[in-house]
């Protein structure tokens, strides 16, 4: 179906859009276009080979559901920077308070002198994160650094050493994060030795192993157990809904057993949210689906509509159990980042962004849905809310299909749509729509993306790009 008339409308519009830009795909060159392609050559002789690109496209303005290039292209946005900008690129409220804040003032470090910000950001994430406790924050610059100091937090409360993580887990790529982190190549290769105390546990993993979420719970907790031991063990950490493993969604049930299990035996449970989180799944956190109240939890990414500032929230009485001077950095909660998040969370909450996720959600689950009833190498459809995955398999097996979902996305990025791809095995898409995407932008994209898996067919005749 590639007909957008067809499909019932859902909420008719996000929040405002950057600057009017048109929300339109446009394809005035190839793509990459020549001025882009320049650009490029220029980044291949002054940055690191190693810092990839997945679609070499140079940006000059985003915002709604777009991204324009340097060659005047206006392509459709599915990654909204890795689940960064949920609110939109340059959301107006976020624009307003950092360029109020860059006039004021851009750094104190809030370490030598403090300032409103950084507090408003604490307060709102006390309010904001699951449940009703007394909670409290320290702010940092990346998800990778939240996650290493969830960790430490865990481990003076605790008393305690050891780090339970789970297959396909992705938590950074600092030393700490990289030995969490499940997947070698490109994260960990070479780059070990990595840290100590860090022990892996079976995911709930429907696709794959078919167990109940207590099922699986009770697999994971034996492992944990016998290889670790809760004596020995300061914190579970988990993505809620895993990210750049594959958007596994784990079975109902598993999240609560856990839950309760770190409870009983003095193991902290630390949810990191930092893609999962604020709004991206149709919650404010992805843990709220099951009601879970983790003891700590890691945000990044969304918070700050695409300025970098992390958190680690989380029990007061947890929180406080550091040493004055044991938690911070230079930047940690920096002014400019404070006030985007301020303006990133007034956005969420004045355009119900937990109700767009949820319709945006619908809205894929249908396309995608549709989309897997006519290609079987379509194998799974997963994710919650504007967190949506396609998994493609070869037809009838479990056996992943890296080369067809490569097809596929370089099919699309010809055709002006910005998709991503993740999993262990790089086989899965992963939908992550700016959730100021409007419905009939999105239905284009999925249009593209269903051209896609046409042209890519084994039997599919060679066809001829999409009209501009
Ligand atoms: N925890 C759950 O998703 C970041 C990384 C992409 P940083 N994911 C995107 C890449 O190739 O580097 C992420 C995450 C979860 C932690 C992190 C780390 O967040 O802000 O990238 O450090």
């Amino acid at each position: 179906m590639t007909d957008t008339q067809q499909h019932a409308p859902t909420t008719p519009t996000g929040p405002a859009t950057n600057v009017g830009l048109p929300q339109e795909r446009r394809l005035v060159t190839a793509i990459p276009g020549p001025a882009s392609l320049e650009r490029l050559e220029r980044k291949k002789a002054y940055v690191a080979d190693g810092v990839g690109t997945t679609l070499p496209v140079f940006v000059v303005a985003a915002g709604g559901g777009v991204l324009v290039d340097v060659d005047g292209n206006s392509l459709i946005d599915l990654g909204s920077g890795i689940a960064v900008t949920t609110v939109g690129n340059a959301a107006p409220a976020v624009v307003r308070n950092v360029t109020e804040q860059v006039q004021a003032f851009t750094h104190t470090c809030f370490m030598v002198t403090p300032y409103d910000g950084y507090v408003d950001v604490a307060q709102a994430l006390a309010e904001l994160t699951p449940g009703s406790h007394a909670k409290k924050s320290a702010l940092f610059n990346s998800g990778a650094e939240a996650v290493e100091n969830a960790v430490k937090i865990a481990r003076v409360a605790t008393g305690k050493d050891a780090v339970a993580v789970f297959d396909h887990a992705y938590h950074g790529r600092t030393n700490l994060t990289m030995a969490m982190t499940a997947k070698n190549m490109p994260y960990k290769h070479g780059f070990g030795p990595f840290a100590g105390e860090v022990y892996r546990a079976p995911m709930s993993y429907p696709f794959r192993d078919g167990l109940s979420g207590p099922e699986a719970a009770a697999r994971a907790i034996d492992v944990i157990e016998k290889q670790v031991g809760a004596t020995n063990l300061a914190c579970v950490v988990i993505e809620p809904v895993q990210g750049e493993g594959g958007f596994v969604v784990p079975a109902p049930g598993f999240l609560p057993a856990l839950s309760q299990w770190c409870t009983d035996n003095d193991v902290v449970l630390i949810a990191d949210e930092i893609q999962s989180g604020f709004c991206r799944t149709g919650d404010w956190f992805a843990s709220d689906h099951e009601g879970v109240v983790p003891d700590l939890v890691t945000t990044a990414k969304g918070i700050a509509g695409g300025l970098p500032l992390a958190a680690v929230t989380g029990r007061a009485e947890l929180m406080d159990s550091v040493h004055g001077g044991g938690l911070g950095g230079t930047y940690g909660g920096n002014p400019l980042a404070c006030a985007a998040a301020l303006g990133a969370i007034e956005e969420m909450r004045e355009h119900d962004l937990v109700g767009r996720a949820r319709d945006l959600g619908a809205l894929m689950t249908e396309r995608l849905t549709a989309l897997a009833a006519e290609h079987p190498v379509v194998a799974d459809v997963r994710g919650r809310g504007a967190m949506m995955a396609i998994k493609l398999c070869e037809p009838g097996t479990t056996t992943p299909d890296a080369a067809r979902t490569a097809a596929v996305a370089a099919h699309c990025h010809r055709n002006g749509v910005v998709v991503l791809t993740c999993g262990t095995w790089g086989n899965v898409f992963r939908f992550l729509p700016p959730l100021s995407i409007p419905d009939a932008l999105l239905h284009e994209a999925f249009d593209v993306v269903a051209e896609a898996f046409a042209a890519t067919a084994p039997d599919a005749e060679p066809v001829t790009p999409v009209a501009p």
